[in-house]
């Protein structure tokens, strides 16, 4: 393709040059004989001509396919070049915003004499690049730190939260890597260990062991590291860590030597994939599959939370990772036994206002809970999914919206921070309620009526007023 290029500036003109050969076959008009002269005798294809005048661009034999580029300097002159490259016939254009302050006023200034001509601001080509590579940086000085801290320890602990997750899991992975361990040196554990049937599948599909780890046990480990959870979540356990990694929002109450949250990010191996990256360690197929499988599954394939960071993350692994893989994994979500709670959700829950409640009654596990919740919530029309179960001697109610609208973190913590534990994100949330507190609170109620409280709550808190106020227009529609 051929490109006419309109600049004045010697290091935008180089640049250019760089940038477009051999793609392209560029040819640069200059309004200065000197510098013009100086350019050819570096090589680059260069005509000296008025860029205001029209027979400059006939001279320069523009056709309609030739893209025309003009450097905005936030000189005046802009608005008579193109004109004359329109009267040349030029219809593919585009103004470059070098320096000038204000390039959003200025494109929309140019947009209203010429429409077909397309806006880029320098800044904003570079600044992404470039913003990485900073913070790619200040990420690297961080990890280097940490590295250097667990270097002469014996035995290190990766602590991960109750039965863990794939993010929980591929971040103990990958935290060994970054920490340049091994499975003797580095140990994977949890108080609670895996129960899901999709990430059981995960711990023998990649051979992953995680170590049940007791009270007792704690304390014959140098140091301690902590992904994907925070210490709050221990109740008081664990007060003290050496390193946090972790995408839920911040707790208070603890003490971290040091600590990389990122409550904006989809997964924490999202954040593990950067450090990793940032010190320039190998990933290995099995940790990439880990990590992969991981940002799929804590942003629900990017449909919820997702941060470009994320995408970037899955991009950056997915040529590392066993795609096959991670496609076996996958097929473990869909059990017969859990089908039966969809059935048991579909039978008692109601559809409200795209809002779906559904409780579930007394359940063997705590998966069902959020395997529903994500089930109601790829169904047309449905904007937010609350379903509550009984496991134990506790109310679980997972909450999932479609991350656009209110906070489901908000929401449970509004209603059972009170009684019991509740928190999470934008468009996942959970409350752990024992079964008593609730009962003090909201009453003895039987499926139908918990089921129309739910919707009650949501109502409420979308709403932000009274619920009775709200209840004619819920006959209503
Ligand atoms: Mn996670």
């Amino acid at each position: 393709m051929r490109c006419l290029a309109v600049c004045q500036d010697e290091l935008l003109i180089r640049m250019l040059g760089e940038i477009l050969l051999p793609g392209f076959e560029v040819e640069f008009i200059v309004e200065r004989g000197p510098v013009a002269r100086r350019l050819h005798d570096a090589g680059i294809q260069v005509v000296a001509g008025d860029p205001r005048r029209t027979d400059t661009y006939l001279k320069a034999d523009l056709s309609p396919g030739t893209c025309i580029i003009v450097e905005d300097n936030g000189r005046r002159s802009l608005k008579k070049i193109l004109e004359a490259v329109r009267d040349a016939g030029g219809t593919l254009v585009y103004v470059l915003g070098v320096g000038a302050a204000a390039t959003a006023r200025r494109a929309e200034e140019l947009h209203a004499d010429f429409h077909d001509v397309t806006y880029l601001a320098m800044s904003e080509l570079f600044g992404g690049p470039l913003l990485t590579e900073f913070s790619r940086s200040l990420t690297r000085a961080r990890v280097q730190q940490y590295q250097r801290y667990f270097s002469d320890a014996d035995r290190v602990l990766i602590m991960l939260h109750n039965d863990p997750d794939p993010d929980a899991m591929a971040s103990g992975l990958a935290l060994r890597n970054v920490l340049r361990r091994t499975k003797a040196t580095a140990i994977i554990g949890a108080l609670q260990g895996v129960t899901r049937p999709e990430n059981l599948r995960m711990v023998n599909l990649l051979d992953i062991h995680v170590e049940t780890v007791t009270e007792a046990s704690l304390k014959e480990y140098d140091r301690v590291a902590m992904v994907d959870v925070q210490p709050h979540y221990f109740g008081g356990l664990i007060d003290r860590v050496d390193l946090v990694i972790d995408h839920h929002p911040e707790q208070p109450g603890y003490t971290a030597i040091f600590k990389d949250i990122r409550g904006d990010y989809g997964s924490t191996s999202t954040i593990l994939t950067e450090h990793l990256r940032a010190v320039d360690v190998n990933i290995s197929e099995r940790t990439a599959t880990a990590m992969l499988y991981a940002i799929k599954s804590d942003t629900l394939f990017f449909n919820r939370q997702t941060n470009r960071v994320d995408i970037e993350a899955f991009s950056y692994l997915y040529p590392l990772a066993d795609a096959a893989l991670i496609r076996k994994m996958e097929g473990a979500e869909i059990t017969l036994e859990r089908l039966d709670y969809v059935i048991e959700a579909r039978r008692g829950g109601t559809l409200i206002e795209q809002v779906f409640c559904a409780f579930l009654g007394l359940l063997p596990r705590e998966d069902f809970i959020p395997y529903v919740a994500d089930f109601f919530l790829q169904i047309e029309n449905v904007k937010w999914t609350v379903i509550a179960g009984i496991v134990s001697d506790s109310l679980v109610i997972s909450v999932r919206n479609l991350g656009y609208s209110k906070n489901a973190g908000e929401f449970v913590r509004r209603f059972f921070s009170d009684i019991g534990n509740a928190g999470g994100h934008r468009a996942m949330a959970k409350a752990v309620v024992p079964l008593h507190a609730f009962r003090e609170k909201f009453g003895d109620l039987n499926a139908d009526d918990m089921t129309t409280r739910l919707h009650d709550l949501v109502a409420q808190f979308l709403h932000d007023v009274p619920a009775v106020e709200r209840k004619p227009e819920t006959v209503r529609s």
